[in-house]
């Protein structure tokens, strides 16, 4: 079985650890494409966080404390940044994740691509899927807010990490989006793919940058093979980070049954056949999607994998 799996970062790379360990089990292939819109260049390094989010957890070494970034990390470079006064200094790079950044840029530098630096990145870190960037080319998240008073747009990490998303915010901008072409291997994968799952990712600015890019999201819109989501959404609040400032952006209701009306139903030109709640969430109805409700805390490895086979479950459970 080949399984397609669209993802942001921390939620999403958690999720991923329970998909590798369920396609183990069943002999299945896992590709997973990997939202860029977080990505942005400071201090003259391209960082791409959901990307390095995905690699450091699949590879054993992200700090699962933090969420972000290296297990063990070291700030010398960040101390002697902030020495220099240079800004932004709301951005820490730590240490060892200066190296990754430093081996990106140099191989972009040079001329490749992002889809063949990660996989240059990866073969050091061996995460037990095949990582890819939804695009090779520039795509990124930008936030219209207001700030002392003026109208502004703004880089999607200085409203995430300065800003904490608490400014006056109207909307999300995926700039680059309209001229983005899905990075190779895409369209191959959900072409071969038996199943697509939506990991629990930040609807907004995780998976919609995704599916910004318009061949990416037409061929999910025209595969044939069921595609399941999986709420990020428990209750009425997101299990960790900002999606709930984000759907109040976009007027969506913070509930598992809006997040799945956001993605749509296929049979209503959206991308859904089935859709995972929490127990919590049981009464959950979405039009034209069958829903079932599992246990949605990814609290161990164990638990995940066992969310990605009610997911297969639900996915297959029509045919
Ligand atoms: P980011 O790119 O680093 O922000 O990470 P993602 O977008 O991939 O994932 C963030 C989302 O993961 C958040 O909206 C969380 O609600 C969701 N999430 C985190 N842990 C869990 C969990 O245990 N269960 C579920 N259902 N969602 C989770
Ligand atoms: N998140 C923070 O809250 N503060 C930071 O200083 C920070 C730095 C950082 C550097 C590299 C990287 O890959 C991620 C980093 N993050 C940081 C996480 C990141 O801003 C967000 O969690 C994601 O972009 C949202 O998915
Ligand atoms: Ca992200």
């Amino acid at each position: 079985m080949r399984i397609v799996v669209l993802t942001g970062g921390i939620g999403g790379a958690k999720f991923l650890v329970g998909v590798r360990a369920h396609a183990r089990q069943i002999g299945a292939e896992v590709t997973a494409v990997v939202n860029v819109g977080d990505d942005v260049r400071m201090h003259g390094l391209q960082i791409c966080p959901d990307l390095d989010s995905v690699m450091y957890t699949l590879g054993g070494a992200h700090d699962p404390e933090r969420g972000w970034g290296r297990v063990g990390e070291t700030w010398v470079v960040k101390d002697e940044l902030a020495a220099y006064g240079v800004e932004p200094s709301w951005f820490g790079l730590g240490d060892k994740d200066t190296a990754t950044h430093l081996v990106r840029t140099q191989m972009l530098t040079a001329g490749y691509p992002l889809s063949a630096v990660t996989a240059a990145l990866c073969e050091r870190w061996q995460p037990g899927i095949r990582m890819l960037p939804a695009t090779d080319d520039r795509l990124e998240t930008h936030v219209v807010v207001d700030v002392d008073g003026e109208r502004k747009a703004i880089h999607f990490q200085e409203w995430w990490v300065r800003h904490r998303g608490d400014l006056p915010t109207h909307r999300f901008v995926f700039v680059g989006a309209d001229a983005a072409k899905p990075a190779p291997g895409v369209l191959d994968a959900i072409a071969a793919a038996d199943v697509v799952l939506l990991a629990p990712s930040n609807p907004v600015v995780s998976i919609a940058p995704i599916l910004a890019v318009s061949a990416l999201r037409d061929a999910l819109a025209a595969t044939e093979v069921p595609v399941v989501g999986v709420s990020p959404i428990i209750g009425s609040a997101p299990v960790r980070g900002m999606a709930d400032r984000c759907l109040t952006t976009l007027g969506v209701e913070v509930s598992a049954g809006a997040v799945a009306e956001l993605y749509g139903a296929r049979d209503d030109d959206g991308l859904l056949t089935g859709w995972l709640v929490d127990e919590t969430d049981a009464a959950t109805e979405v039009p034209g999607v069958p829903t079932r409700a599992v246990p949605l805390w990814m609290s161990s490895e164990e638990a995940t994998a066992r969310m990605v086979a009610d997911a297969l479950d639900l996915a297959f459970a029509a045919d």
